[in-house]
């Protein structure tokens, strides 16, 4: 039995320990930019693999349902403070299991099934948490979305308004997976009171921008705000639920417990709390500033080489790539991307296609190769290798891909990570 306590995966476990040990070995080896990852800290990582995963409990801090969880407690408590000193916010409920989660339990604080939610559209770079037919949200509620300018792909604030007043939705939405301009809360929580909706600000992609004072905060404007530790905001996954007025707090609080959830993920809420506090770091604000500024470099060395930036630019960590004009699918964008050690992912622009085979955009995002280090001029770099492979033909692709694959391998060395 004590091997039991003691023996590592290795030997334990030798298919796991290979598929994890190989896990790290690509991380190491591959250049990040799937815009949703980033790469966390060692303190994360102990807390994510800590024995207080061990323990169950259900409820709040001074109110559980099991015993044992005054160690938890201190935890939980730790975290809640945290993100309120992060994001200046007077509610914060740090249990979701995820972002998609946290989103439910708005809506089950918020809504009752068949009323109306206005969002994002999915190609214009919302999220599918936030009305999709084929999720909970868009088969419980009635959904409608709001898009962007064709000229511009940025969000046309007239047209959310115009459909708002028709629609008259309870709910009002904001944020996603891929909008790289910077949102105007404020324009649109004055579109949600016009029509008396509540306004909900998913704030996933770019918490950790909002964190570090590069994106405007939603808090001010937002009724409720939520989001995941894992992206900018460079902890574990899982999600957020905040707000300025604490006047939610009894609706969600029990929205996410019993509403949405049951027990807590107890060694998660330590990642969560020790994430928070690095975001409270002077660094985190020079690394979220490194992050835009990359992301800049990144899409203004793209275009030099040929390549269309959805809504020419960006305020955030994502480039969106539209593949158009170079007859490129996004998947096959990814594929050559692959073959130069660079991870990214296919992803819908504007007006593309519903099937994700013929989406015709990549989504690039900056913020895991900028805690590994990247500054402009390796995203400068970067921009030109994946340039030079994406606009190559059958006669120099070959030359182009082994040229960029022996840059993306010499960066990985100059930049380490673990
Ligand atoms: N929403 C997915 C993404 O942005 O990649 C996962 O977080």
């Amino acid at each position: 039995m004590t091997s039991y306590f003691t023996a590592p995966v290795e030997q334990t476990d030798p298919i796991i320990a290979a598929a994890l040990n190989d896990e790290l070995q690509r991380q190491q080896n591959q250049i990040e930019l799937i815009a949703s990852e980033n790469i966390v800290s060692r303190a994360v990582l102990d807390a994510l693999g800590h024995e207080m995963t061990n323990k169950t409990l259900e409820g709040y801090p001074g109110a559980r349902f099991h015993g044992g969880g005054r160690n938890v407690d201190i935890v939980e408590q730790a975290a809640i403070d945290r993100a309120c000193e992060v994001f200046g916010c007077d509610y914060a409920n740090v249990q979701p299991h995820s972002g998609s989660q946290a989103n439910l339990a708005v809506f089950f604080a918020t809504l009752k099934p068949a009323d109306k939610v206005l969002s994002l559209d999915l190609a214009a770079g919302g999220h599918l948490s936030h009305g999709l037919s084929a999720n909970l949200s868009g088969r419980w509620f009635e959904a409608h979305h709001y898009g962007v300018r064709k000229d511009t792909a940025v969000i046309d604030y007239n047209d959310v308004e115009k459909r708002a007043l028709e629609i008259k939705p309870k709910l009002l939405i904001t944020g996603g997976s891929a909008y790289p301009r910077t949102l105007d809360f404020e324009r649109l929580a004055s579109i949600a009171t016009q029509v008396g909706a509540l306004f909900l600000v998913d704030m996933a992609h770019i918490a950790g921008l909002v964190a570090g004072g590069v994106h405007p905060s939603p808090l001010a404007h937002a009724d409720i705000v939520t989001c995941t530790t894992t992206k900018t905001l460079r902890g574990p996954r899982g999600g957020l639920i905040l707000s300025k007025d604490a006047s939610w707090r009894k609706k969600l609080q029990s929205s996410v417990f019993p509403g949405v959830q049951g027990s807590l993920h107890t060694q998660v809420l330590a990642a969560k709390a020790i994430c928070l506090g690095e975001a409270l770091q002077p660094s985190f604000k020079t690394y979220a500033q490194q992050v835009v500024s990359n992301a800049r470099a990144l899409a203004s060395s793209l275009q030099k080489q040929g390549i269309d930036i959805v809504s020419g630019g960006t305020d955030t960590h994502i480039a969106l790539l539209d593949l158009t004009a170079i007859g490129l699918s996004g998947r096959q964008a990814e594929t050559l991307l692959e073959q130069i050690n660079i991870t990214s992912n296919k992803n819908p622009v504007p007006f593309d296609s519903t099937n994700p085979e013929n989406w015709v955009g990549l989504r690039l995002g900056v913020a895991a190769a900028t805690t590994r280090g990247f500054k402009e001029e390796e995203f400068t770099g970067l921009g030109h290798s994946i340039g030079q492979v994406l606009t190559a033909d059958n006669s120099n692709r070959a030359g182009r891909v082994a040229t960029a694959a022996a840059i993306s391998k010499r960066l990985c060395q100059d930049f380490p990570i673990y």
